[in-house]
């Protein structure tokens, strides 16, 4: 057992009436967990991967041996995401980024506005399962982008400064098919204090 279920910062139910105390619960024990036992389960078949850091693991996959490769992009990617995911989130979150990141947003995409709304539409139109992200790429630009699955930027090299999860587990028992009431919810919890230290990291 190498990796753990991160602590969550706040109750179940400090994120409604956003998110559900429900959908919270299963998507941190239940999901989260999972991955995080799968990607476990997977590198103890190869114990030296198990000194190898999550983000080279993720960034490297080619040089992961093949018959585990799968399970640590899907498994790795799940909880390099989720232990994130949780960190973005906050009640009584929401707002807008200030200082340099709120200038560096303004710079790239004209506005916060526009910024939100190109996530917002990344997250929307994501087909099937995946995740929408604001990225600082190769280049140090921020940039809107999206995944399929549990894919992670950091498996091009790129660092994660916010992500949103579209997969279903993340929002269908409140807002069931309705995807974008969810995303537009989501924006109302979203923790800027997190955003601001990655970004602090990558500029
Ligand atoms: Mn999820």
């Amino acid at each position: 057992m190498i990796y753990h279920l991160p602590e969550l910062s706040y109750a179940y139910d400090a994120l409604e009436p956003y998110i559900d105390a429900r959908t919270m619960e299963i998507h941190y024990i239940k999901h989260h967990q999972a991955y995080i036992d799968n990607l476990n389960a997977a590198l103890n078949k190869y114990p030296p991967l198990q000194n190898t850091s999550l983000a080279e693991l993720l960034l490297n996959l080619d040089s992961v041996p093949e018959d585990i490769r799968s399970a640590v992009r899907n498994n790795g990617g799940g909880h390099a995401n989720h232990s994130l995911f949780w960190r973005w989130m906050k009640p009584g979150g929401g707002g807008e980024p200030g200082g340099a990141l709120g200038a560096e947003i303004a710079r790239a995409f004209g506005s916060f506005a526009q910024c939100k709304q190109q996530m917002t539409e990344a997250a929307k139109s994501r087909f099937g399962s995946g995740w929408a992200w604001l990225v600082c790429n190769r280049a140090g630009k921020l940039e809107i982008i999206s995944t399929a699955n549990q894919d992670s930027p950091l498996m091009s090299g790129v660092e994660p400064l916010l992500g949103i999860d579209v997969w279903e587990h993340a929002y269908y028992l409140q807002y069931q098919n309705k995807r974008i009431d969810y995303i537009t919810a989501w924006w109302n919890v979203v923790n800027w204090s997190t955003v601001d230290i990655l970004y602090q990291v990558v500029r």
